[in-house]
């Protein structure tokens, strides 16, 4: 039995060292973690169908010169902090290329789609298997052009990754990384509550639980800054805010 306790606590005491390590690092949820998106090439589609290449596992070329497209599925809000697309280009005539783009619905009475490049890379010579990191620094914002009034319904903006490949097996595509994290939305230009205005060091956080439905003050138009907290509140502003809980099945 002592054995068995010595052992439970030794578990406990590495426990708490390996939680102490991790507490240094991003967890798996908040504005500091780097979340990896990966879209392979399979995900594209385009003018033509991929044909699944010999050079290294899972790159893919087109038999005729050909474009593809993927989305690019991440929520209002996210940075993007960079991409990387892999491929393989040994040709010396033929390249890579690769663009990030944002498109929007045009809402004029003969609507037409239109697109914004964000950036582009083309590969150059015979460099053989290699890849291409952007670092972006980029918002994604779903409301473009029709802010500041947009609804969630009039939202049509949509990202994508847009792949040219020339009818070559010497040039060839895997995928794309994207790496992104998520952040607290930009603070209002006006309060809303009296007692927090917009010189409050934590504004941008209250208004953005505001905003969020995970509290709507303390009465009379006030938040309370710096009233307590009580187990009551607390259980309220958690499971808004992680939205509690769904049983498993
Ligand atoms: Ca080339």
């Amino acid at each position: 039995m002592r054995a068995r306790i010595a052992a439970r606590l030794a578990a406990v005491v590495l426990f708490s060292s390996l939680a102490s390590v991790s507490a240094a690092q991003p967890a798996e949820f908040g504005i500091q973690d780097g979340n990896d998106l990966w879209i392979p090439a399979s995900q594209f589609t385009g003018t033509a169908g991929w044909v699944e290449g010999t050079i290294g596992y899972g790159y893919f070329y087109a038999t005729a010169v050909s474009t593809f497209h993927a989305g690019l599925p991440l929520p209002q809000g996210a940075y993007i902090d960079s991409w990387r697309a892999f491929y393989y280009d040994n040709s010396a005539s033929d390249d890579f290329t690769v663009s990030f783009l944002k498109w929007f619905d045009d809402t004029t009475a003969a609507p037409t789609p239109g697109a914004v490049l964000i950036h582009e890379f083309t590969s150059t010579g015979s460099p053989g298997l290699t890849s291409y990191e952007q670092a972006e620094g980029f918002t994604i914002d779903l409301r473009q052009p029709l802010q500041p009034s947009v609804t969630r319904a009039a939202a049509a903006d949509f990202y994508t990754f847009y792949v040219v490949m020339p009818a070559n097996q010497q040039v060839q595509f895997k995928g794309i990384r994207v790496i992104w994290h998520r952040q607290v939305s930009l603070a209002p230009a006006t309060a809303t509550f009296n007692d927090v205005p917009t010189s409050d060091p934590a504004f941008q956080y209250i208004e953005a639980l505001a905003a969020s439905g995970i509290t709507s003050g303390c009465g009379s138009g006030n938040y309370c800054p710096d009233a307590n907290l009580t187990r009551r509140q607390m259980a309220v502003f958690l499971s808004k805010a992680l939205g509690l809980h769904w049983p498993n099945f």
